[in-house]
């Protein structure tokens, strides 16, 4: 198996940390331990999985992240999943594309950011362990990077041919995925395109089509770097079109989303600092509809909205020895400009301005310090970020009614723009690897602003960054920033034969933003929300506010290599979240889940036998009148071959025995084609065959 290891600045010092049995020794039974769990142990701040690592469940890496220590998936679609890190999803991740920060376009995040990251192009995913680092970002707790493929620098100053391609099917939805990255490369200069195609038609279970999971999507680009004295400069563009593709869980389905993204950076040293400049754009262009790919309603319901959003951002970062470590400082920030409107494309007076020209802006400075405090090694870091945000003035069109033209009114003459300031800190402990083991401790506090969704919902609609409940939503210009304090405890054990990575945490939510009853008089219509939210079929609105909340939990992942070729490898996952201010759970929180690999492995091939069990969800959000979902077990064969160097084949069947799994976080199917009853979770995909084919060179 090829093993890439990326280190990003500052954590090559990390890296020699790592476990060596697992992360740098060659033994290929720890090798393999990656190919089945999908899980590299990589420092004690990081971990991260590869594509090639798991079976192919899908074009969005989500699926991969979800079989990692702490990770889930929330299926919004097949292009659309959130990721989920110890109960947390949505914007509150710090997720990154390539190591771009970015805004999603869609209301209900369709396109969250790992819907730009294409499992064929994507090299591995970088998760931060617990909490991300302040130089990345800020972000309520934990968060990932999802590094694409390149052709790097060489070590020779004669041009050479380097490519990485990855071709997929799966019979389940009669799907290809095909891409990769093909270029050249010199000590001096590095080129390479990028692209990947992905189609597939509606996934099939036991019980028929699950309608809405079509879907179509493409990506192109170059990246390119050259070495200019002392500095390193580099540069990567790239358009991604989704076509078609289902949301079964929304009221509406994807029609297209056309992102670009760009990116330039110049690296270099001068007199001992490090020193980044990057400055990054991106724009997404999107529209949904509610009868392309689901039964058209009356010509009076037909909706079609149109989304943007635009993120410009920079930042400039230095490191250099400091205090008998490393200081890594920086300043960065970004600006991002949101708009949406709906329209009725039987009806040219039906025209509502949901969220007018929306601008977010933030400035940030950060100091992240690395380096030896007594029997540990530590990251301190702290970082503050500067708000401010403003919203345009809402247009209607002449078929709107009263009631949404008055909302609408009023919401022109509120004062809309405001101030914040959050400040995040973040202290990470570990000990260096003794006799294969590594103790770890977490204390953080971080923040989050509220979402534009969340304050600038002047229109009760169905529309909450991707919750899927089914609720309709009114928003709240006085919302506060999310406060999050943070403990983590756990261990990295590693021996030639067996390893375990347990950790145990505690995030205690302060303002954490989420609906609540709209007044005090739920079902009683004596509001001009509630009469809006009625009519448009749900008379018990939420109103999005701030409140108190808990997530804990456990989760680890453990191996053992016996004698021979056998070897066992299990992640096992618990995430209890509550309020506090209330009886109640949170929403949408992972069921607790344990999956385990039977593998042998016989060297330049390997099978493995896969149990996946998840536990029954009872502790369900009464708020979000979310439903109750049943336990499964999924049992799936796979295996890997490595045909020659640079060619890798893996093949397997999913869900061997074709059950019929509801996942609790699939969502409830909204769309009434197929054989999905309406209301009902969302099934996982049936009995199928995947193929995959891997060329490096
Ligand atoms: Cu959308």
């Amino acid at each position: 198996m090829k093993r890439t290891f990326l280190s990003g600045a500052g954590l090559i010092a990390l890296a020699a940390l790592a476990l060596p049995a697992i992360a740098e020794d060659s033994d290929p039974a720890l090798q393999d331990v990656i190919i089945v769990t999908g899980t590299r142990p990589h420092t004690p701040t990081e971990s991260s999985v590869t594509p090639e690592a798991a079976p192919l469940a899908g074009g969005d890496v989500t699926y991969l992240t979800a079989r990692t220590p702490g990770g889930a998936r929330i299926a919004n679609g097949e292009l659309s999943g959130q990721m989920q890190y110890r109960g947390l999803f949505g914007e509150r991740l710090n997720l990154r594309v390539d190591g771009q920060r970015l805004a999603s376009g869609g209301p209900n995040l369709m396109d969250p950011a790992f819907h730009y990251a294409p499992a064929p192009l994507v090299a591995s995913v970088i998760i931060d362990r617990g909490v991300s680092p302040v130089s990345e970002g800020p972000g309520l707790a934990g968060g990932a990077d999802a590094v694409f493929k390149r052709v790097d620098f060489s070590d020779s100053a004669e041009a050479k041919l380097g490519y990485d391609l990855t071709f997929g099917a799966r019979s389940v939805n009669q799907s290809f995925s095909g891409g990769g990255v093909v270029g050249a490369s010199t000590d001096t200069w590095r080129f390479n395109l990028l692209g990947a195609w992905e189609k597939g038609d509606d996934t099939k279970y036991k019980d028929g089509t699950i309608a809405g999971t079509e879907f179509e999507r493409g990506v192109f680009g170059v990246s390119a770097g050259v070495k200019l004295g002392e500095g390193t400069l580099s540069m990567d563009l790239r358009r991604q079109n989704t076509g078609p593709s289902g949301n079964p869980p929304f009221p509406m389905d994807i029609r297209y989303f056309d992102t670009d993204f760009a990116r330039i950076a110049y690296d270099t040293e001068i007199a001992g600092i490090a020193l980044q400049a990057e400055v990054h754009y991106n724009d997404v262009e999107h529209a949904m509809n509610n009868y392309d790919m689901r039964p058209p309603p009356s010509a009076m319901n037909m909706r079609e909205a149109f989304a943007s959003s635009t993120t410009r951002g920079g930042s400039l970062k230095a490191g250099f020895d400091a205090f008998g470590g490393t200081l890594l400082t920086g300043l960065d920030g970004d600006t991002v400009d949101h708009n949406m409107f709906i329209v009725n494309p039987m009806n040219a007076n039906f025209y509502v301005g949901a969220y007018p020209h929306i601008t977010q802006d933030r400035v940030g400075a950060f100091g992240e310090w690395t380096g030896s405090l007594g029997l540990f090694e530590s990251e301190l870091g702290l970082r503050i970020d500067q708000h401010s945000y403003d919203a345009g003035d809402v247009v209607l069109g002449s078929a709107l009614p009263a009631m949404p033209q008055m909302l609408a009114m009023q919401f022109n003459a509120a004062d809309r723009s405001a101030d914040d300031t959050t400040a995040d800190i973040v202290a990470r402990f570990w000990t260096p690897s003794a006799s294969g083991l590594s103790w770890r401790f977490t204390l953080a506090r971080k923040q989050n602003m509220p979402g534009y969704i969340q304050r600038y919902g002047w229109l009760p609609l169905n529309a909450s960054g991707g919750l899927a409940d089914g609720n309709i939503y009114v928003g709240d210009l006085n919302l506060k920033p999310e406060t999050a304090w943070i403990a983590e405890a756990g261990f990295d054990y590693a021996t030639p034969n067996m390893y375990a990575r347990p950790t145990v945490y505690l995030r205690q939510i302060d303002d954490y933003i989420q609906g609540v009853p709209f007044d005090a008089t739920p079902g009683v219509i004596d509001t001009p929300q509630e009469m809006v939210s009625s009519m448009s079929g749900d008379p018990t609105p939420l109103r999005w506010a701030n409140v108190d909340a808990r997530l804990y939990g456990f989760d680890m992942d453990f191996g053992y290599d016996f004698a021979g070729p056998m070897r066992i490898d299990s992640v096992l996952n618990y995430v209890r979240g509550e309020r506090r201010d209330i009886d109640d759970n949170l929403y949408r929180i992972a069921a607790p889940s344990l999956t385990t690999g039977f593998t042998w492995d016989a060297g330049d091939w390997s099978a493995t036998f896969e149990t996946r069990a998840v536990a029954e969800q009872n502790e369900v959000s009464a708020t979000n009148s979310e439903a109750k979902s049943p336990g499964y077990v999924v049992l799936s064969l796979y295996g890997d071959w490595q045909v020659k160097d640079g060619v890798r084949l893996s093949a397997g069947v999913e869900n061997l025995l074709n059950q019929v799994t509801r996942d609790h976080l699939s969502g409830y199917n909204q769309n009434g084609y197929g054989d999905v009853a309406l209301g009902t979770r969302v099934p996982g995909a049936g009995r199928g065959v995947f193929v995959r084919l891997s060329f490096t060179g």
